[in-house]
């Protein structure tokens, strides 16, 4: 008989509902564990495979440390501003309120469907006044704390979504949201000081189980380098002298400075060009400032740029050198200026060619290509000896010449050691509707002054017009009812901030918010934040690996400064699924499921057909789950197969004896499955997990194995992870227990692998650990927790080749 998922999925959701299984307990001294979800923006399409593939894989590791015995909080919620909702007022007229409520009562109907252990009852939602009342107090301390300032400064500008944009939501010099190149714009603009906290950002990744890969793009973002600045003496066009700082990270080429280059934007331009160059300049000058980011980077190969008319003396060869400008040189990072070393770096050397600017190669190398005359033909990056240096000859450049070149820049006073970050401050202001109001009032007295903390929430009142005035002021500078105010100060009159915060402010904190989500007087509790946080495992998709998870380390390191919070890392674990992909009849590739590629498939649908259970499982079983993978709708049967397989074997009656009858044969087999199944999902391989239950059931169908009844609920529970539904039915049918009743099964070690062989794991031939297994088990399935028991022996090395002898040993070759 194969078992009725719509009836059984039904009536466990109903159960479910009705008194939901694992509830956060406030107040226990119980151990804890805190599982996290990126919570959806709950946009008009409803729910996605990839939201299916993260939230079932969380809740798999939710329902472990639940069945263990922990004190669990897996919540859920919304993160509902943004440009979505407002685009659809724009078009269809309908409040954004009413709209983001309409989304969230589909996605939360969807979202039952998955079955997993959310407690609703911690449930938030960032557009929710008494929510968003506390993002604005948490910006609020940031003012205080005088970590947000005002500026007029050219920003990102999106001219289709007529807002600004930070810099991580410009992509490769695109709008991340549109796809419209990104132009630029001066407005006034809120910013938060994120460059105060580069290097404890840092520091932080190395105290954090996270990727790899994550920490080292977050390491890239944050772009630290060791250098030095030095300053380059120059003469305005009065004849007045002037200092030029430059940064460099190589004080050790300092004799191979032949030129410099300024950035065309740079305010120190003017004073320098004389009357005879002005013209060219300026030429040049908005030349450049039409570019849109997107030129600019397709400048990289044939570089632009243009002769100041001025010079000036580099301080070590005492020689003077001619100021270029080009798009090349940034006018945001280190000084905007730079001494430029044609020898050995190569967008000088580029630079230098083209305008015909004299190469003196200061590193010496065998490695450095030279042509017929001994002249380099490209940069020499690498490291060598110093040579045309004077004082710094003969010096291992990049080690000793470059402490020497500091400590003579330092004792002459043309210098001194300096670090740089590549990070910028943050552009928090949006000019757009749909955001929580900045909490600041500006009055022609006092200036700015903070809305008074007893006032919040500063609500976002009704418009009629959502459409953004594309001047750069948000539409709620058309509410003078709104817009008009007293000051909190003098009481005089006074405007209010009409520009609303990114959509990244209500995600920085609301893990923060989970543990008690109807807080009146506060936007946390210390008690709260001392058990629940930081976040135990936290699961999302890696397009977040620097905007929101930087911006939320960003927070809590604040709120931490600031006294609020007993931790500085909010994430103690991260793990980032892969991507769900699905072949495109429309480009006959194989791509991420999404609407414009017309290769959705919708989960409804699947529920329907299928059911959860059966959803849940193929989802885990499509493959390793930080990889992206290919969804084939013929997967789903073999998993219905397997699982109508499962049902049956549990529901005939001879298949189950009394513990006393159970056979050692059959006690073996349990406990390796168990064995099994539990160290694989140690090691993040829930797909190869499920193989394990298909082979139990394959050797107990084809073996005649019977199992006792504690081993039946072991292996129940143990399914139940995966396919709760069909797990709670069984428990109940067979033994009228409850998941509940039904601690996570312990396998004994010894039955477990009596039947097992011990594979040598090694590094290049070296013996480095010992791994049990189950005879005949394959590369694939041993290859991970092989890898995990020598990692420390990789480490900055790479695979190269692996050798693996089935039951013997696996031998990494790395270099
Ligand atoms: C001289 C030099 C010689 C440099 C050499 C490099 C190699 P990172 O490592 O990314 O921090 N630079 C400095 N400010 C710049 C700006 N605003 N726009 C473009 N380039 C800039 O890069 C630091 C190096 O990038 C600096 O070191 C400078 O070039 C350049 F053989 O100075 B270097
Ligand atoms: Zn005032």
């Amino acid at each position: 008989m194969s078992y009725d998922f719509r009836e059984i999925e039904k009536k466990w959701q109903k159960i479910w509902e009705e008194k939901p299984p694992a509830k956060a307990i406030t107040g226990s001294d119980k151990r804890k564990y805190y599982c996290l979800d990126m919570f959806p923006y709950p946009s008009g399409s409803g729910i996605h495979m990839g939201h299916w593939r993260a939230y079932v894989l969380a809740d798999i590791y939710a329902r472990i440390k639940w069945l263990e015995g922990y004190n669990v909080l897996h919540p859920m919620g919304w993160d509902a501003f943004g440009l979505p909702a407002e685009n659809y007022a724009i078009k269809m007229g309908v409040h954004p309120k009413v709209s983001t409520a309409e989304n969230i009562k589909n996605f939360k109907r969807q979202l039952k469907e998955v079955g997993c252990i959310w407690d609703w009852d911690k449930e938030i939602n960032t557009t929710d006044p008494n929510y968003y009342k506390w993002t604005q107090w948490i910006f609020l301390q940031m003012f205080k704390a005088g970590l947000a300032y005002q500026e007029e400064t050219p920003i990102n500008w999106c001219p289709s979504c007529l807002t600004g944009l930070a810099n991580e939501e410009v992509v490769q010099g695109e709008c991340e949201r549109c796809g419209t190149p990104v132009t630029q714009k001066k407005i006034t603009q809120w910013i938060l000081k994120i460059t105060k906290y580069a290097q404890k950002l840092l520091d932080g990744l190395e105290k954090v189980k996270w990727p790899e890969k994550i920490k080292q793009m977050q390491q890239n973002w944050i772009g630290k380098s060791e250098g030095a600045e030095i300053i380059f003496k120059t003469k305005d066009k009065n004849g007045n002298e002037i200092d030029l700082n430059v940064y460099t990270t190589r004080p050790d080429t300092i004799f191979g400075a032949t030129f410099m280059v300024m950035a065309p934007d740079h305010d120190i331009v003017e004073d320098i060009t004389p009357e005879s160059h002005i013209k060219k300049v300026e030429a040049y000058q908005t030349k450049v400032m039409g570019m849109s980011a997107v030129e600019r980077m397709a400048e990289q190969k044939e570089k632009s740029g243009i002769f100041s008319g001025a010079y000036a003396l580099n301080p070590a060869t005492k020689q003077e050198i001619p100021i270029y400008l080009a798009s090349y040189v940034l006018k945001s990072y280190g000084s905007g200026v730079i001494m430029a070393v044609p020898a050995h770096d190569q967008r000088d050397f580029d630079f230098a060619q083209k305008f015909d600017l004299p190469i003196v190669q200061v590193i010496q190398s065998p490695d450095a290509q030279l042509d017929k005359d001994g002249n380099l033909v490209e940069a020499y990056t690498e490291n060598g000896k110093i040579i045309n240096s004077e004082f710094l000859n003969g010096l291992d450049a990049k080690t000793e010449g470059f402490k020497k070149a500091i400590e003579h820049l330092e004792k002459t006073n043309i210098g001194k050691r300096k670090t740089n970050y590549k990070i910028r401050d943050w552009i928090f202001s949006r000019q757009r509707y749909w955001g929580e109001p900045i909490p600041l009032v500006h009055c022609e007295t006092c200036g700015i002054v903070p809305v008074d903390e007893n006032q919040l929430p500063v609500k976002l009142p009704d418009v009629e017009k959502y459409q953004p005035t594309g001047t750069g002021e948000s539409p709620l500078a058309a509410i003078p009812e709104w817009v008009n105010t007293k000051c909190p100060k003098c009481h005089g009159p006074a405007k209010r901030e009409i520009n609303t915060m990114p959509q990244w402010a209500g995600s920085c904190w609301y893990f923060l918010r989970y543990p008690n989500p109807n807080l009146t007087d506060k936007p946390f509790d210390k008690k709260d934040m001392e058990y629940w946080l930081p976040v135990d495992l936290y699961v999302g998709g890696i397009e977040h690996a620097i905007l929101h998870l930087l911006y939320a380390r960003f927070y809590v390191k604040v709120l931490h400064d600031l006294g609020y919070l007993p931790f500085d890392e909010p994430f103690t674990q991260l793990f980032n699924q892969g991507m769900v992909l699905k072949y495109s009849e429309k480009s006959g590739l194989i791509e991420k499921m999404s609407k414009s590629k017309g290769n959705v498939v919708n989960p409804d649908k699947i529920v329907e057909t299928y059911g959860s259970d059966v959803l849940r499982m193929y989802i885990m079983f499509m493959g390793p789950p930080e990889q992206d993978c290919e969804w084939q709708d013929a997967g789903l049967d073999g998993i219905k197969r397997f699982l109508n397989k499962f049902y049956q074997f549990f529901t005939t009656k001879e298949n189950i004896v009394s513990d006393e009858q159970e056979t050692i044969e059959a006690k073996k087999r349990v406990h390796r499955f168990l064995h099994d199944y539990q160290n694989r999902l140690h090691y993040f391989k829930p797909n190869t997990t499920i193989s394990t239950l298909m082979e139990l059931i394959n050797d107990a169908n084809a073996q005649q194995l019977r199992f006792g009844k504690s081993n039946t609920i072991a292996i129940v529970t143990s399914i139940s992870i995966l396919a709760p539904h069909i797990a709670n039915e069984l428990l109940a049918v067979l033994f009228k227990k409850q998941l509940v009743d039904c601690p996570w099964p312990k396998f004994d070690p010894v039955l477990a692998t009596e039947d097992m062989v011990t594979i040598i794991v090694q590094v290049n031939g070296k013996v480095r650990a010992n791994i049990k297994t189950k005879r005949g088990e394959t590369q694939d399935i041993l290859q991970p927790a092989a890898e995990q028991a020598i990692a420390k022996w990789l480490v900055d090395k790479e695979i190269v080749k692996i050798i693996f002898v089935t039951d013997r040993l696996i031998n990494f070759v790395a270099r």
